[in-house]
């Protein structure tokens, strides 16, 4: 069982595989309908995705306006196209081409629950909710723990403004984060060798950091299902598996929660996660990323992703007590 569980884990088509492999081996496949737009390469599945962008009720929110505060030098916009067809998605299969099997997740109704230490515990339907936030674009850094990396246009609203919505009690020090568990649309549910459901936390001052964002939309448009429809969790400097997706609940609690990678492998895949260049793998190097849809070319990877001014206080006296652990 656990070798079964290690092989699985070991991201098999991660580090190896350039997604533009992925673009080229569907270009060629006459299966694929959507021809003329995979030639474009960056337009790669953008015809569906579209497509149901247009049956949203929240289509008409977007596109926001953008906070010009968040910049991504020294890294580019990343195409589209790849954005949205090279993913991490477990619930649909443990490699990076589910975009296609994620279009059956079921968006709507979309109820997300608000409990644990909050002053009143509650449910809110997310078409109501996301009308009460205030909305913006932000263009993040992204990188994976997998050392790829890709810069995007999130939409959404600061963390800050659902946690101040969700009155948490003063004794409450983190929130819980989980994803849906929709067993008749996500076929990974049945490896149930994974500690279903997804689960991520952040202390309170993580998510009350100017940077933590709720993204509910991505190039201007609602976000695609495969990037985790209908919100999901934006933490750029941290590594991508903090970024929890299709997110059902909030839990303000008083104890630290053990995340779904920590269940899985603590030594690799801790609860803070935070990115530096300097702190490896065990099994492989941080030091440097390979950016989507820029080949096998790699850039240096930078401290907190590049976002240090904004975040290394949050950690500051923490180091003695856990040295690497802040950093996988
Ligand atoms: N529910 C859920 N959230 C998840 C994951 C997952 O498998 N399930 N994968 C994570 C990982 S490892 C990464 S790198 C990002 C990928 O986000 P993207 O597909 O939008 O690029 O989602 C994160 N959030
Ligand atoms: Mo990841």
């Amino acid at each position: 069982m656990l070798t079964q569980v290690k092989r699985l884990w070991e991201l098999p088509e991660s580090a190896a595989t350039d997604e533009s492999v992925f673009l080229e081996r569907r270009r060629l496949c006459k299966a694929i309908a959507a021809g003329p737009a995979l030639l474009a390469g960056g337009g790669a599945g953008a015809a569906w995705a579209a497509a149901k962008a247009g049956e949203d009720p929240t289509a008409d929110l977007y596109p926001v306006k953008r906070n010009e505060k968040y910049t991504i030098e020294p890294r580019k916009l990343t195409e589209e196209g790849h954005a949205i067809t090279y993913n991490n998605f477990y619930e649909f299969g443990s490699h990076k081409r589910i975009a296609k099997a994620a279009q059956k997740l079921k968006i709507r109704p979309w109820m997300v629950k608000i409990d644990g230490m909050v002053e009143k515990e509650m449910t809110v339907d997310f078409d109501d909710l996301i009308r009460q936030m205030p909305l913006e674009e932000r263009l993040y850094r992204f990188r994976c723990v997998e050392a790829w990396s890709m810069a995007v246009p999130w939409s959404g609203f600061p963390m800050k403004a659902l946690v101040d919505f969700a009155k948490p009690l003063s004794g409450a020090k983190y929130v819980v984060m989980k994803t849906a568990e929709q067993k008749d649309t996500m076929p990974g549910l049945k490896q149930f060798w994974y500690p279903w459901p997804y689960l991520e936390g952040l202390t309170i001052e993580e998510a009350t950091n100017e940077l933590a964002f709720i993204a509910t939309g991505m190039y201007g448009k609602p976000i695609p299902r495969q990037n985790g429809a209908p919100l999901r969790l934006a933490v750029p400097w941290k590594y991508g598996f903090k970024n929890i997706k299709s997110l059902v609940s909030f839990t303000f609690t008083d104890t630290q929660p053990v995340s779904y990678w920590e269940k899985i492998a603590k030594r690799e895949y801790g609860f803070w996660a935070n990115v530096n260049p300097k702190v490896d793998h065990p099994r492989w190097s941080q030091a440097s990323e390979r950016v989507l849809g820029g080949g096998q070319k790699r850039v240096p990877t930078l401290l907190y992703n590049g976002y240090a001014e904004q975040v290394a206080g949050l950690y500051t006296g923490m180091e003695k007590k856990l040295g690497d652990r802040l950093f996988r």
